[in-house]
């Protein structure tokens, strides 16, 4: 075992959202969704095995911290693996728990660690399968690319490497607050209250298939279609939820509009929004500079952060 083992993983953004999980163990969401793991967003994890004492420790950004599901998941994996007490520390290098997958990301590079840490003897199908069990995006972030996690294993895989259609994502920042309904709490509520839930399921597996056929076929009109779809179809669920959810600043909608004009400007670009109030476009390359300029002349707009596709969890610095 080493003293210090780390990992690094990027957040993912669905094109094909998941909102919603079965009656099942294993945190399992209740349909198909499909992801692109970014670059430059990062969360480095390191494990160390703890030196006085049986309980773990957790430190976010710097700061020591409590973590129900974290403990959870520690315990659920010691009940198949030998795991010592352990030192976590992980940071991140863009906003935490404000709709940017954090937990994506951090549960991705934490069984990445641990695996390695610990010789624990996991593929990537089953750091997926673990992955998932702490946050369900996160099983997304162990591969990089287009990723694709459906029935009935639920572990994710890769649909396509980023060199196969090398997109680019531009994130406009539009508020840095955590947000006050975790996803967990959020897409229980849309299940137990929004008169949407059951169109909901029935739209998931179409919406699939015309994604990740516009993937294989580079077919962006197509994808912009579904993925703008999926993701207006996911809010609308929050919204018809009881108490609502709305996680949108005004700067939200107004980069909305700006991303549409964009592309009545001929720009290929389209939006997705993931529980959280930051706005994803993605585009080509061509486009790039000019998604970027324009939204960060929206009101409101805090910040720009430029993407591309990243690659999967993995150890670094050995
Ligand atoms: C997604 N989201 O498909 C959707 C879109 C957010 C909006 O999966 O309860 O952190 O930990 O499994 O994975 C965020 O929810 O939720 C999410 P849990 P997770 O990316």
């Amino acid at each position: 075992m080493q003293n210090t083992t780390k990992a690094q993983a990027h957040p993912n953004i669905a094109l094909v959202k998941y909102w919603g999980k079965q009656d099942k163990q294993g945190n399992l969401p209740a349909t198909p969704n499909l992801s692109i793991t970014l670059s430059n967003l990062t969360t480095t994890t390191e494990v160390q095995n703890k030196q006085n004492g049986t309980a773990d420790e957790f430190h976010l950004n710097g700061e020591q911290v409590e973590d129900d599901k974290l403990h959870g998941w520690l315990q659920t994996l010691r009940k198949h693996f030998d795991v010592p007490a352990v030192v976590i520390k992980s940071a991140n290098n863009f906003p935490t728990s404000a709709g940017l997958a954090s937990s994506a990301s951090g549960f991705a590079a934490l069984i990445t660690a641990i695996n390695t840490h610990c010789d624990l003897g996991l593929n990537e199908e089953m750091r997926s399968n673990w992955a998932r069990q702490g946050s369900a995006s996160a099983a997304r972030s162990i591969h990089g690319g287009f990723v694709a996690l459906v029935p009935p294993q639920w572990e994710a895989m890769r649909l396509a490497p980023s060199a196969h259609w090398p997109l680019e994502v531009v994130v406009a920042v539009t508020s840095r607050a955590a947000k006050s309904v975790n996803s967990t709490q959020g897409m229980q509520r849309s299940k137990r209250t929004s008169p949407f839930y059951n169109a909901w399921l029935r739209g998931a597996a179409d919406d699939y298939s015309a994604a990740s056929e516009a993937i294989s076929t580079r077919n962006f009109t197509q994808l912009a279609e579904v993925a703008e779809l999926s993701c207006l179809k996911m809010h609308s669920l929050m919204l018809t939820s009881i108490p609502t959810l709305s996680y949108w600043t005004p700067a939200s909608v107004a980069c909305m509009d700006c991303i549409r004009t964009l592309r009545d400007q001929g720009h290929q670009v389209f939006f997705t929004v993931d529980a959280g109030p930051q706005i994803k476009a993605v585009c080509t390359a061509e486009s790039r500079s000019a998604v970027s300029a324009a939204l960060a002349q929206v009101p409101g707009v805090l910040e720009i952060i430029d993407c591309g596709l990243g690659e999967g969890a993995r150890i670094i610095d050995q």
